[in-house]
């Protein structure tokens, strides 16, 4: 168990991967980020999957990018070999809801990961930061261009200039998470979202992710006919129909994923 760099778990319809180098902090190297990657589309493509939560442990998400794997690349190791892009992006192919639940600290490539995943629950310990400028480095795993969108310019620019660290409360005021809840409980009111969410439509969850993605990514008009057109789709689902037809006739809706 030590040696694996992730750990992965299914209960009912929830994968869960637990970041796995404790001795680290958890810091991202190769084999985390290829494991990752692969566990990710293998849950993705799971029919028995509805929703996916990356969590670390109670000390660190993750520490950042391994600094000591790093130190002696050359410019022509990384572009060649593609880095951050080869596997570090395999997370935007997911298309199923992954939540990232986040204790201790979410430093540099840690916080960015928790920045690509849908949902953020924080531990009230959780601290995030970016501190790659220290390092002479950059925020190279989306952090530049995710964290402004997600808190804005002047405070993304803080935290990016200065390395500072933001604490639990600070982020949930600014929407870098969307809820934080008492570090003893971050297991278990990660497990009830992520079985919540995992037991509405797959193909309504998968329509609302790639909706509010667009919103990110486009102009209001555009998003807007995009999303209308995700709406007319879900006229041909039969959840959508069992939904409202359930909900008139006061029962549980049962859904089948499609
Ligand atoms: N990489 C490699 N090893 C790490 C990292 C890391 N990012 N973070 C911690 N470790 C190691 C430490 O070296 C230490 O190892 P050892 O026991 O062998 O000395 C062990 O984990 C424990 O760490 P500390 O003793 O430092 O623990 P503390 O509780 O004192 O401090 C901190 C915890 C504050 C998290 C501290 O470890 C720290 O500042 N870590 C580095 C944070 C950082 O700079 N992260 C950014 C890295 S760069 C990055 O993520 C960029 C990604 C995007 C693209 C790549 C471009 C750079």
């Amino acid at each position: 168990m030590q040696d694996q760099p992730i750990l992965v778990e299914v209960a009912g319809r929830v994968g869960t991967i637990t970041l796995n180098r404790p001795k680290q902090m958890n810091a991202l190297n190769d084999a985390v980020m290829d494991a990752l990657g692969e566990s990710l589309l293998r849950l993705d493509a799971d029919d028995g999957i509805g929703a996916i939560v990356i969590t670390g442990n109670d000390k660190a998400f993750a520490a950042g990018a391994d600094i000591a794997a790093m130190a002696n690349w050359s410019f022509m190791d990384v572009y060649k070999s593609d880095f951050i892009t080869r596997n570090w992006e395999t997370i935007r192919r997911v298309r199923k809801p992954v939540i990232a639940a986040v204790a201790g600290f979410a430093m540099g490539g840690g916080c960015e990961l928790a920045l690509a995943c849908d949902i953020v629950i924080a531990a009230d310990s959780a601290r995030f930061a970016l501190p790659e400028i220290t390092l002479a480095m950059l925020p190279g795993a989306g952090g530049t261009q995710r964290l402004p969108r997600a808190i804005g310019k002047a405070k993304a620019m803080d935290m990016c200039l200065s390395a500072r660290v933001m604490d639990a409360a600070e982020a949930d005021r600014y929407g870098l998470v969307s809820r934080v809840v008492p570090a003893q409980s971050l297991r278990d009111e990660s497990m009830t979202l992520a079985n919540s969410i995992a037991g509405y439509s797959l193909p309504a969850l998968m329509a609302i992710k790639e909706s509010v993605n667009r919103a990110w990514e486009t102009s209001l008009t555009e998003g807007i006919a995009f999303e209308r057109r995700q709406l007319h789709a879900r006229f041909a689902s039969d959840d959508a129909r069992e939904g409202m037809r359930a909900f008139l006739e006061k029962r549980k809706p049962v859904f089948e994923h499609r």
